[in-house]
């Protein structure tokens, strides 16, 4: 009889709680989820890395293996989490947010579906990193030879074979892409969200209406300086090829913007260029001429973050990148920047080539390395943008210093000129690659919330694209195109589903964080004339941001680095003040729109 109550008593008297475990302690459950995600994004980015370095069957489908584990373990986690309820820690709290929404594709619990989703958005990826156009009778052509194509030509027949020959190798993709988006819907939904498109809008510290509303207002704050240059681009453009191939007053051709998305219309600039006798900006031919190869143009955008005050790039960087493309395999040739989760393990995956888009390019992708780099403190849910958009911006950012006077530094420009009409060059070149992408940057994403809310249905794939196209970019398509063709799927970050808002607020925020910076270092002429090269107090402001990562809210982010919390376009109009002059004049008398 005596030993229950002796047990009870012992019982009573132990005074410990039961200790603390992840499942009743939101903070060790969260360090948990960190520690796992470190050791499951090593092995999903070792997996992806091979696969997209040598596209091969085998390669495939252990990288969709890879994405099942990590695509389980995440949605399993968000659902646990939700155990905890409000969670009072703030970072704990910010994790857990985190945790549910940084993921592209939400995985549906039942593993057969899973493994659906994991092998299509893999099938995807390596549909578009094989695509070539196989004219009949020559060598097929792969996109580089493609773009090369487009770039130079002014053969409107040619251009227009190359690009239906890019566009149609998007045509086989459309069933798997329709059958993702249902299995990628059914998994956000478990988790909450009332589509895909709802979790990608998620991800930016406010609610999806007022993200569309902060887009909108981001939009018509730009929408004037890129109807002025599309309206002098078409008059050109009507003069070179005539009214019958561009209308003096409709949406302009998709095949004539010298880039195969019309996404980036840089390579007109010699039809373009409003004073032929004064300099421009680009270099491509005096490094082609000098020689520069990939390694030297790497050095030269990592001297610059160096020249910030930043570290240099990681020894195993040099050794592990992927520089040019093969010969003798399949690789996915668009350019990325990885983070393997483990210090130091940093690598580049680009086919670089000499030119000034390139070197462009490697600034852009450095900028996301320098951002890993920083933040590499940081627990694995903090390691991230502040929202992608800064991702996307950091580099960009720094490209903007690349003003004549450092191309001149680098022994790739020869003279320099403060002219006006050497301004207005600049200008226009720097306006076709930033201004004509603005729409471009936001419609891609409107395109897929609209498909994935259902807006869209899968029998409208082409014709809401192309009708988004010519609402907010004013661009037709060549030739009409039915539903028997894939039209955004000839677009990288479509079948790799890579969310592509984020490089319209980088277009906008890049030059927010150029005119900050600028000030930093105590710069006070033109925006445009502002370079922070070897500027290490910009430097050393920029990286404080750099290092915060998303582990606050992204304005505390953008106020470290600018002062200012809202996201805000009125440097873009500032930069491009003395094109947009030229640009009224020109127009005068034309009827802009379409
Ligand atoms: O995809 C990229 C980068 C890699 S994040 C090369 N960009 C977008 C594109 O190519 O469409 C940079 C600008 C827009
Ligand atoms: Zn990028």
């Amino acid at each position: 009889m005596m030993t229950t109550p002796l047990i009870l008593i012992a019982l009573s008297c132990d005074k410990t709680p039961p200790a603390a475990t992840a499942d009743t302690d939101p903070a060790l459950f969260v360090a948990d989820v960190n520690r796992k995600m470190d050791e499951l994004y090593r092995e999903n980015s070792e997996a992806h890395w091979l696969h997209e370095t040598d596209i091969t069957d085998e390669h495939e489908a252990a990288a969709a293996a890879s994405d099942e584990v990590l695509m389980a373990y995440q949605t399993a986690m968000v659902t646990e989490a939700t155990k905890f309820g409000t969670v009072a820690d703030p970072d704990v709290a910010r994790s857990l947010h985190l945790l549910k929404v940084n993921q592209v594709l939400a995985a549906p619990s039942d593993a057969e579906k899973r493994k659906r989703l994991a092998e299509l958005s893999t099938g995807l990826s390596s549909t578009y990193g094989t695509g070539k156009w196989c004219p009949e009778g020559q060598e097929c052509k792969d996109l580089g030879e493609l773009e090369d194509l487009l770039a130079h030509s002014r053969d409107p027949a040619e251009q227009l074979a190359a690009w239906k020959g890019w566009h149609d190798i998007a045509t086989p993709m459309r069933p798997d892409y329709v059958e993702m988006v249902g299995l990628a819907n059914q998994g956000a939904s478990e988790i909450g969200f009332a589509n895909t498109g709802e979790l990608w809008k998620s991800g930016y510290d406010m609610t999806p209406p007022e993200l569309e509303a902060e887009v909108d207002r981001l939009w018509k704050q730009v929408e004037p300086l890129y109807e002025a240059l599309h309206c002098h681009v078409r008059a050109k453009l009507s003069e070179q090829y005539g009214p019958d191939v561009v209308p003096p007053t409709g949406p302009i051709p998709a095949h004539l913007l010298g880039n195969m998305w019309a996404q980036d219309w840089a390579n007109l600039y010699p039809m373009l260029v409003p004073y032929p006798d004064e300099p421009g900006l680009d270099v491509t031919q005096a490094l082609v001429d000098q020689g520069w190869d990939d390694q030297r143009m790497t050095k030269t955008a990592e001297a610059f973050f160096v020249g910030l005050g930043m570290p240099p790039l990681p020894d195993s960087f040099w050794t592990k990148s992927l520089f040019l493309k093969p010969a003798d395999r399949e690789v996915v040739c668009h350019a990325s920047a990885w983070d393997f989760a483990v210090k130091g393990d940093l690598r580049l995956k680009m086919c670089i080539r000499p030119t000034y888009d390139d070197l462009v390019t490697l600034h852009h992708e450095l900028g996301h390395l320098y951002y890993d780099m920083s933040y590499q403190d940081q627990p694995n849910l903090f390691r991230n943008g502040a929202n992608d958009g800064f991702h996307e911006a950091i580099g960009d950012t720094i490209a903007l210093s690349m003003t004549p006077t450092y191309l001149h530094g680098l022994g790739l420009l020869e003279q320099t000129s403060e002219s006006q009409e050497a301004v207005i060059n600049e200008q226009m070149q720097v306006a076709l690659g930033k201004i004509a992408f603005l729409p471009f940057g936001l419609l891609v994403d409107r395109w897929r919330w609209e498909v994935f809310d259902g807006r869209i249905s899968p029998e409208q794939y082409n014709e809401g694209w192309w009708r988004l196209r010519a609402e907010i970019q004013g661009i037709a398509p060549p030739e009409a195109r039915d539903e028997s063709t894939f039209d955004a799927g000839a677009k990288y970050h479509v079948p790799a589903n890579t969310p592509y808002l984020r490089y319209f607020l980088a277009h906008i925020l890049q030059f927010q964080f150029h005119r900050a910076l600028c000030e930093t270092a105590g710069q006070d002429g033109p925006l445009y004339a502002c370079s922070i090269q070897g500027n290490q107090e910009a430097g050393a402001r920029f990286q404080q941001m750099l290092a915060m990562g998303s582990s606050k809210p992204w304005p505390d982010a953008l106020e470290a680095a600018t002062g200012q919390r809202e996201m805000d376009a009125s440097a873009v109009v500032e930069y491009f003040e003395p094109l947009m002059g030229w640009l009224a004049e020109q127009n005068e008398g034309r009827q802009c729109g379409w």
